[in-house]
């Protein structure tokens, strides 16, 4: 199996930086649009073939380092008992704003929460015959009581944050149902066949360090202590929290992952050479085209050294993204690993 990324979380040297894409199983793809055409998001994750289809569709036209399972970070909230819809972001038509409200939530069995999500785990698995390593994912507690709470995305979710000041109960009762749910939930999928997972508290930023610290960083802690006796690395990824890397770093994920915000040569200076990170190319400088991006990846690969480095985006890429753009950040990953050998080959000639 290319297990670049697997040795590269367990801290090991590898010949060069594994690469993938996150939500690259997404739109910028013409042949998931095209599938797109027939079936509807929900029929694509109610349907493990075709989710699986979709897994398997940026490996199959991309030398990608890793597979992430098509589903969404919703996909374990019906076991609930709450209904999601999307259009095309996650909607809950009753947002959750009451201990009531909390308490009324189902507590589902492992085997309840997201069942087609653990059946398109086993079929990509199957499929890729160790290709290469299959990530699993689950929301942070915080971004998904994010959509519960607010209803939808929308900025800086301020129905969040009120409930955060005025009933600090009701939301820390709902984050431990969370934690419990994303707990249960990924251990299905590393039971599944999952390699290794990502966590994803994509709206943790909108806190204040002091806040997060106090709210949400106890329920993280517990995730990723669950997670630690599942045997498989995880990643930690956080977005617009800048001002939470110090407290984000002291967190017991195997890799953290930045946004672009963040300067990746200054953070891995201030956390020395053990830490994993992953990141952080804007998103936005793909749809610049194939040179920019090649001059942006060539600029990150000189800011941290390979050893302890995932090469992705700093956040989703963008459904507008040029495929030229994608290939030219391949070729300047996998061409770092031909300089290297061609420089010990020529060392090797000169002795
Ligand atoms: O085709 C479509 O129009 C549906 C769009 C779509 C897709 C392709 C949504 C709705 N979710 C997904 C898949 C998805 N979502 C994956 C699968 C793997 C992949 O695409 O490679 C993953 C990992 C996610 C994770 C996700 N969903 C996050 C965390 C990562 C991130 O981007 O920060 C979040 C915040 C969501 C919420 C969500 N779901 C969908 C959208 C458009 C959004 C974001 C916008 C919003 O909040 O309204």
């Amino acid at each position: 199996m290319n297990d670049l990324l697997l040795r590269t979380l367990r801290g090991q040297d590898t010949e060069r930086r594994p690469l993938w894409i996150m939500r690259q199983a997404g739109r910028y793809l013409p042949e998931y649009r095209a599938l797109r055409e027939r079936f509807s998001f929900e029929e694509l994750c109610a349907r493990p073939d075709l989710a699986a289809e979709v897994t398997l569709m940026p490996i199959n036209r991309f030398p990608l380092d890793a597979a992430i399972v098509f589903a969404d970070i919703m996909s374990p909230i019906s076991a609930l008992g709450i209904n999601v819809e999307f259009a095309p972001g996650p909607v809950i038509n009753k947002p959750l704003r009451s201990k009531a409200a909390v308490q009324a939530l189902s507590i589902p069995t492992q085997d309840e929460i997201a069942p087609t999500v653990l059946e398109t785990v086993r079929l990509v698995k199957k499929e890729l015959s160790g290709r290469v390593p299959v990530l699993g994912f689950t929301g942070g507690p915080w971004t998904l009581a994010a959509y519960l709470v607010q209803g939808r995305g929308v900025r800086d979710f301020p129905a969040l944050r009120a409930l955060a000041i005025d009933k600090p109960r009701v939301l820390t009762e709902l984050l431990e149902r969370l934690t419990a749910l994303s707990s249960s939930y990924l251990k299905g999928q590393v039971e599944s066949g999952v390699d290794a997972v990502q966590i994803f508290e994509t709206w943790s930023g909108v806190l204040s360090v002091s806040d997060w610290s106090l709210l949400v960083k106890p329920h993280l802690e517990n995730l990723l202590e669950n997670v630690g006796q599942l045997g498989v690395p995880c990643i930690l990824f956080m977005q617009n929290a800048t001002h939470l890397l110090a407290e984000m770093t002291t967190l017991s994920a195997d890799g953290f992952s930045v946004d672009w915000r963040v300067d990746m040569a200054e953070l891995r200076q201030s956390l020395g050479p053990q830490k994993i990170l992953q990141g952080n190319l804007d998103p936005a400088i793909l749809l610049a085209g194939p040179e920019s991006t090649s001059r942006a990846a060539r600029r990150l690969l000189q800011d941290i050294p390979p050893v302890g480095h995932i090469v992705n985006l700093g956040h989703g890429i963008l459904p507008q993204t040029p495929m030229e753009s994608v290939e030219a950040l391949i070729g300047v990953v996998h061409s770092e690993v031909q300089e290297c050998s061609r420089t010990s080959a020529s060392a090797g000639e000169e002795v």
